[in-house]
């Protein structure tokens, strides 16, 4: 009797290896606003990329991890990439290019409203310069005409550098299972990477700031996003089972300051409310939020604001 349970875990063995398992690395790449967060989103079920109308709203690597059968697939978000021309953008479009490089396997994501802009030419040039192959995506087919797409997917293939096209609503899911079971099927076998149950590799403390730094980009305008970053300096595990998150926004200028806060610290108040319900919404607990905003001239030019950043310095 007490055999019972002992056969039971022998035939599941057997069914693992009747199918072998596969892992790899799978870089989403595009231009900045693309919606290659959404996607990494959409895919793994949770939101781990921030996602906002501004370009260049991510500044790192984020890998979102997700089991599909016997395979684990590793998707990696990256930065937009476009021309860059300060510390920051180097940085950030160095970290998808490098994204790109480790990876099994390459999606480049086109906004189909956009089309095929001097950004995309880049980089399908650049693909093609390093003899790499990947599948294109166009993305937001929810808000764009089929004549279009076609046309879009002509044109790319055009190329030569793609193995598959898909046409997908990131926002909406739509199609995006059909990129799921593409992918499987592309990687390669081996034994998985991460632990099964990880779905990231972003800290919770560095994923409490980026939703912090999600709501600069939806309330705040023109450049100033940009020129602000958020860290978590502490979190603080209470008895009641809340947490309590210090955070700090950087800033370039005492001007951005006043503009964050807004006045009587009216603006500050607002991004602090929204970021905290989204924080609650995330990690599914309550969350005391203390926001503080900070001028840091220069942390732009500053090595330790990179490491926190997860980017190269010296890209
Ligand atoms: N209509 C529509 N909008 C989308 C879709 N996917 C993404 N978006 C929107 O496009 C904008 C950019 O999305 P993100 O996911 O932040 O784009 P990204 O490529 O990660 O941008 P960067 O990090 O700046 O490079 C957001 O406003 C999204 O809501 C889609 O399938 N349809
Ligand atoms: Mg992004």
């Amino acid at each position: 009797m007490t055999d019972a349970p002992h056969e039971m875990d022998a035939s599941r063995a057997d069914d693992i290896q009747a199918e072998p398992r596969r892992c790899g690395y799978v870089a989403i790449l595009g231009a900045p606003n693309a919606g290659k967060s959404t996607l990494l989103n959409q895919l793994v079920g949770q939101k781990l990329a921030i996602v906002s109308p501004k370009v260049q709203t991510t500044r790192a690597k984020i890998l979102g991890i997700q089991i599909a059968g016997a395979a684990q697939i590793i998707y990696v978000d990256t930065p937009g990439i476009f021309q860059p021309r300060r510390r920051l953008d180097r940085a950030m479009v160095a970290a998808a290019w490098g994204g790109a490089a480790d990876a099994d396997r390459v999606l480049l994501m086109v906004d189909s409203l956009d089309g095929v802009t001097a950004d995309v030419r880049a980089i399908v040039e650049q693909l093609k310069a390093t003899s790499r192959r990947a599948a294109l995506v166009l993305n937001k087919v929810d808000a764009v005409k089929r004549d279009t797409l076609l046309g879009l997917a002509a044109q790319l293939n055009a190329e030569d550098i793609f193995d598959h096209v898909f046409m997908i609503s990131a926002l909406t899911g739509d199609g995006t299972k059909d990129v799921e079971a593409w992918v499987v099927g592309q990687l390669p076998f081996g034994p998985w990477l991460y632990p099964e149950d990880q779905i990231t590799d972003v800290p919770q403390r560095q994923l409490a700031a980026e939703i912090t730094r999600e709501q600069l980009y939806l309330q705040l305008h023109d450049e100033l996003p940009y020129q602000a970053t958020v860290e978590t300096e502490r979190w603080e595990e209470r008895a009641d089972g809340s947490a309590r998150l210090d955070q700090i926004i950087y800033v370039q200028r005492p001007s951005q300051k006043a503009i964050v806060l807004g006045k009587g610290g009216q603006q500050a108040k607002k991004i602090g409310a929204r970021a905290r319900l989204e924080l609650e919404r995330v990690f599914e607990r309550r969350i005391h939020l203390f926001l503080f905003v900070k001028v840091r001239e220069g942390w732009v030019d500053d090595r330790e604001r990179y490491d926190a950043i997860g980017l190269d310095f010296n890209a």
